[in-house]
Formats: structure tokens, sequence, C-alpha cells
């Protein structure tokens, strides 16, 4: 799958086009053995461009340096697979897993966190349909009571995947809605239940402490749970992605990374950037706004996918 584009899908050069253009212009040089400093503050450039930080980029740059003096990046190929070896290795490092995590018995609790905008409750209607696909009974509770239209939002996607809705008042507090939902989920035997948040800047230290009830009332209401508290980050947003991954896990036992929007930017190296920073696995990736646009997240796929031919 086609997973980075640019929006309204106009083709661009790839990361691996560029720096073939820039960092790779001296093929000679390579031959001999030997990659020029040169070459390596051009690739250092352009992979800090997208979106790799500077952790992640200096590493990567290192490593190809490392082989090349070695003598086993003597050829263009061998210079691509080095880089994308690098980035794959990276996106394996620590908990990389993207396997959802099990209840030991059902229901399955899934809690959504992130900042307003970045796509939970657009998630919440792709992990539905997805579970649904599986023969799963789902459930989804309307946690965010703060804006205006986020109940109705969830309602609508429930409605379009069959999943059952359990709603709130708006105002409501969103810890207790999430217990009474819980009990629905019980009594009604649903395989897993996914509770929406409002979305909250990671800034604003009243709304991480909120957070962080909610999810301290639902391990209260069923030990264990949640079972996945899974950080839904906007891919187009940068470097920025990686504060707020630092922030939200320090408030709350963030157990994946959910990128979303990657269909909208060529710049998707924050995924690596903030896998790293958190050390979390990324279990998804959102490409566009239906139900379908959801991918599972594979290592080698994306990060050959991020460099591109
Ligand atoms: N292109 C694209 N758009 C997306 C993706 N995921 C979500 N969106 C869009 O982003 C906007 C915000 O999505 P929501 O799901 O409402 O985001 P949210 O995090 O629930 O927002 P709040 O409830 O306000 O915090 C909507 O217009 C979605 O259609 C994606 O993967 N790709
Ligand atoms: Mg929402």
């Amino acid at each position: 799958m086609r997973i980075l584009r640019k929006a309204g899908d106009v083709p661009k050069r790839s990361l691996w086009q560029r720096i073939k253009d820039v960092a790779l212009t001296d093929v000679g040089v390579l031959a001999r053995g030997g990659v020029s400093a040169g070459s390596l503050e051009e690739l250092e450039r352009l992979l800090l461009e997208a979106d790799f930080g500077v952790p992640v980029t200096l590493r990567l740059v290192a490593e190809v340096e490392r082989l090349a003096a070695r003598g086993s990046v003597k050829t263009q190929e061998q210079f691509h697979e080095a880089l994308a070896r690098g980035i794959e290795a990276s996106l394996r490092g620590g908990n990389s897993d993207p396997a959802l995590r099990t209840a030991n018995a059902p229901p399955l609790i899934v809690l959504i966190v992130g900042v307003n905008g970045a796509g939970k409750t657009t998630f919440i209607g792709k992990l539905s349909s997805r579970f649904i696909a599986q023969g799963k009974r789902v459930m989804v509770a309307a946690g965010d009571t703060f804006r205006a239209g986020a109940i109705d939002q969830l309602r609508v996607w429930a409605e379009r995947t069959g999943a059952e809705f359990v709603g709130a008042a708006a105002g409501a507090d969103p810890a207790s809605v999430a217990f009474d939902a819980i009990d629905r989920a019980v009594a009604r035997g649903a395989d897993v239940l996914i509770v929406d948040t409002a979305g909250r800047l990671h800034t604003s230290e009243g709304l991480m402490i909120e957070l962080e009830k909610v999810a301290r009332v639902i391990a209260k209401r069923l030990p264990g749970a949640p079972h996945e508290t899974l950080l839904v980050l906007d891919g187009t947003i940068g470097q920025n992605a990686v504060q707020q991954a630092k922030t939200f896990a320090a408030a709350v036992p963030v157990t994946g990374l959910v990128v979303t929007k990657l269909d909208g930017t060529a710049r998707g190296g924050v995924v690596v950037a903030v896998h790293e920073a958190i050390d979390v696995p990324v279990k998804f990736l959102g490409v566009g706004e239906s139900a379908a646009d959801l991918v599972t997240f594979d290592a080698a796929a994306f990060a050959r996918e991020l460099l591109g031919e």
C-alpha cells in the first residue's frame, strides 16, 4: 500500500531521489570505498528535513559512514539498502510489537488519547470497523463530553461501522462515562470497548490530570484495563509530535502509537523519531478519512516506503 503522498496526490520526488541528487553526486568516491564529508552533511540535512529528528538522523548518518569506511557501501543500491536497514532497525528497536494487546477475558478496553484534531475519533471509527470485520462485538464510548458535536460525531461513526454506541451528556465527567461504559460492555458481552476522549493540549496541566483520572478510574473498575492506551498523533506536525508524545506518556501509560494523516505529508520520519523518543510501538498508520484508510504498522515496509525508490 502506498502510504506517503502529498495532498492531492501530486507525484513527489522521493527522499531517496533527493538523497541521490544532492548527497550522492560523486559516485566515484563511493566506488573507492568512501562517502565524502559533503555528502554526509547533505544526507544529514535531508533526513532532518524529513522529520527524523536529531538523534535518529545522527545515528543513521554515522551508520552509513561506518559501513562505507568498511567498504560495504560502494554502489547506490548498497547506500539505499544501508539507509533502509538503518531506519528499519530503529523502528524494530525496543518496544516495537505492532500487535494489539489482548485481555485475559473480554472486554478488551482501548483508551484513545491525543491533542485536538489529531484524528482520535476517526481512528475509533477505523478500528471499530476492523474489529467488526473480524466478527467482534464492539462498543464505543463518548468520553469526549467537552467539544460540541463530538458525541454526535462518534455516534455517526458507530452507526456507519455497526458498533454499539454509549453516549453521554454534554459536560459529563469523562471518567464516569468510561466507568459506566465498562459496566455496559460487561453486561452486554462486548468483546471490545473503545473509549474516546476530548482532545487536549499536552501543555494544559488541568486536562492532563483529567486524563490521568480517566485511566485510573478505568483501572479501578476493571483491573488490568485499559489494556491499550493508544496515543494518536498527527503525522503532519513534524517534531512537535515528539514533545506531545513525551508529555502524554508521562501522564498515562501509553501502550501504542497511531500516526495519522500520513496521506497528507511526504515527511514521515517523525514516526521513527516518536517511536524512539518514548520507546512505544507504532501500531497503526492513518492514511485517509474513511474507515478503510488504516494500515497495521510494518517496520520493514514502512522504512522502504519512507525512503522510496
Ligand atoms: N487525510 C486524513 N485526514 C484524517 C485522518 N485521520 C483523521 N483525519 C481528519 O482529521 C480531522 C480531525 O479528525 P478527528 O477524528 O475529529 O480528530 P480528533 O482527534 O477526534 O479531534 P478532537 O475530538 O477535536 O480532539 C477530520 O477532518 C478527519 O477526517 C487521516 O489519516 N488522513
Ligand atoms: Mg474527537
